[in-house]
């Protein structure tokens, strides 16, 4: 039972796996529990926000989250911080963006960068989230902090989230071969999924891969974790 309608092309998940890019699932955050954001870009003011976040009004919300692989997972508990929050009461009087300043670049310490227009961050449901279902953050979700957009698919919701960088225009930080999957916007309600086809195309297209980017991602956490386990142990 669906307690609400998936959108186009989306098909539910059992649980939530760790994904993204195959290049990613080998690397990791090195700061997995202290949270440091740094803002930049066209701003007046670069800082590094770290304990600040804790003053936001703390909010908690439950969504839906969607890949544009296709794979969908329902109602996740969220918790954390309003990004309009952290806009309004952090980033606008500390840090000042040119007023002109509406296209945002995430950075994250795996090194893999998204963006967003600043108008669709400000929606009431774009979060940087610290908790999943009541617990912290894990490694596989985004440890120490991410961004959650939800009505965006999922790659643009970086983990492991470390840099916001604020830019004049559609500041285009991506090799040009790689231009075409990514959409500007990503909106899951209206299939943006990448911007040189259809919805149905890239759907088509990456459907197939869910299974073993998924087993990948796994694998290297498994890996990852060993190594930590080893570390720890004197
Ligand atoms: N830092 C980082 N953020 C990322 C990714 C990634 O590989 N690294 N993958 C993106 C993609 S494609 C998806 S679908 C979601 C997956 O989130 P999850 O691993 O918590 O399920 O994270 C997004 N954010
Ligand atoms: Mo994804």
């Amino acid at each position: 039972m669906n307690p609400t309608p998936l959108p186009p092309g989306q098909r539910l998940h059992h649980s939530m796996p760790r994904f993204g890019m195959t290049t990613y699932a080998s690397r990791f955050p090195t700061e997995l529990e202290r949270i440091a954001l740094s803002i930049g870009g066209e701003v007046e003011k670069p800082v590094t926000l770290t304990g600040a976040l804790a003053d936001l009004p703390r909010t908690t919300q439950i969504s839906d989250f969607h890949c544009v692989t296709s794979w969908s997972v329902q109602s996740l508990t969220w918790s954390g911080y309003r990004f309009s929050d952290l806009y309004h009461h952090l980033i606008l009087p500390v840090a000042k963006p040119k007023p002109a300043a509406d296209f945002v670049t995430f950075t994250a310490q795996d090194g893999y960068r998204t963006s967003l227009p600043l108008e669709d961050l400000l929606a009431d449901n774009v979060m940087i989230a610290d908790q999943l279902n009541g617990k912290p953050l894990t490694v596989a979700h985004g440890a120490p902090v991410r961004l959650v957009a939800p009505s965006h698919y999922g790659y643009k919701s970086p983990k492991h989230l470390c840099g916001i960088d604020f830019w004049r225009n559609s500041f285009n930080f991506r090799p040009w071969y790689l231009r075409w999957m990514v959409h500007p916007r990503g909106r899951v309600a209206l299939e943006e999924r990448g911007r040189g086809a259809p919805g149905w195309f890239f759907r088509v297209l990456f459907r197939p891969m869910i299974a073993s980017t998924s087993r990948t991602f796994d694998r290297q956490l498994q890996q990852y974790n060993q190594r930590k386990g080893e570390q720890d142990s004197p």
